[in-house]
């Protein structure tokens, strides 16, 4: 679990987190926007983009080991069709993280193009990563950190105190992300946070969530999911979501005494069963067409 799982962001909060980040933007030429391969739209910040204004942007798709590959592809296509280079990634095997530098390069080519026109040969160009708390900010510079040469120190002409990681030929990662707040006032991105264990559960019903989710299940009908709770012998379009949580908490033993099915419990497993990918890789956002 992520320390940064309790922030509880207040408007005094944003404020800070927004100059912080409009402070690092002063000092890089390009933007990496982690995202959740799972809720490419939930997991955004709905503010990101006045922020860097026109500063060129990469989007990574973290998690994608949890995520369904066609829909990962799908999101990716959707972005380019909008001019936006977005790559999948998965931070726990360090899949796709070759393609980051390439990336990179390629969303700053123009200005590279534009600084060489004025004379400048090989300048160094600078990126920072931002995202919402648990998207993998830290796991994504971490590995990035790892596969790359050593920290590069404090230099000259660099605010005191920030660290640059050498990515590629003439290209550095600042070591510190930038954290933003995701849209919490939607109360459709909030649940899909939680179904992913982005917010803590605790704001939410466990058993409500729970049912929410398999409203999804229910209508995306995921193999592992039904193989997992054997419900190869259940029409999923004929019961409700709550009827299909006692399903799965009947199929799991999970009874209280008298016979009842503890629904609770079946709520928790569940999720967590979601959240580790027992339940097989499922997305839950398509772009629009
Ligand atoms: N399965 C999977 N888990 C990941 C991946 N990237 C990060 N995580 C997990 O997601 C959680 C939050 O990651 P972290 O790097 O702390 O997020 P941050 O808050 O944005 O810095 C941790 O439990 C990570 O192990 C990934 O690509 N795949
Ligand atoms: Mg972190």
């Amino acid at each position: 679990m992520s320390e940064m799982q309790n922030i509880q962001w207040f408007p005094g909060h944003m404020t800070k987190t927004k100059r912080q980040i409009q402070a690092s933007l002063k000092l890089v030429d390009a933007v990496a926007e982690i995202l959740d391969a799972r809720i490419p739209l939930s997991s955004k910040n709905p503010d990101l983009q006045k922020l860097i204004q026109n500063k060129p942007k990469v989007v990574l798709l973290n998690k994608c080991d949890m995520a369904n590959q066609t829909a990962t592809s799908r999101w990716i296509d959707y972005y380019a069709s909008q001019g936006i280079t977005a790559i999948a990634v998965d931070c726990k095997s360090g899949k796709g993280l070759n393609k980051f530098a390439p990336a990179v390069n390629n969303v700053l080519s123009e200005r590279r193009e534009r600084l060489k026109a004025k004379g400048m040969v090989n300048p160094m160009l600078r990126i920072m990563i931002v995202g919402i708390p648990n998207v993998g900010k830290s796991s994504f510079i971490n590995r990035v950190a790892k596969q790359n040469r050593a920290k590069v120190e404090d230099r000259p002409g660099v605010t005191r105190g920030n660290q640059w990681y050498s990515i590629a030929k003439n290209i550095e990662m600042l070591d510190t992300p930038g954290v933003l707040w995701p849209k919490f006032d939607d109360k459709i991105v909030g649940e899909r946070l939680a179904f992913t264990g982005a917010v803590k559960d605790q704001i939410l019903d466990t058993e409500l969530l729970a049912v929410r989710l398999l409203d999804f299940l229910r209508s995306l009908k995921p193999a592992d999911f039904i193989a997992r709770f054997k419900l190869e012998d259940i029409d999923l379009d004929a019961i409700d979501s709550y009827e299909l949580l006692n399903v799965i908490g009947k199929k799991r033993g999970m009874l209280i005494s008298g016979g009842e099915i503890n629904t609770e419990r079946a709520a928790i497993m569940l999720l967590d069963e979601f959240r580790s990918g027992k339940l097989g890789r499922i997305t839950l956002e398509m772009p629009e067409r």
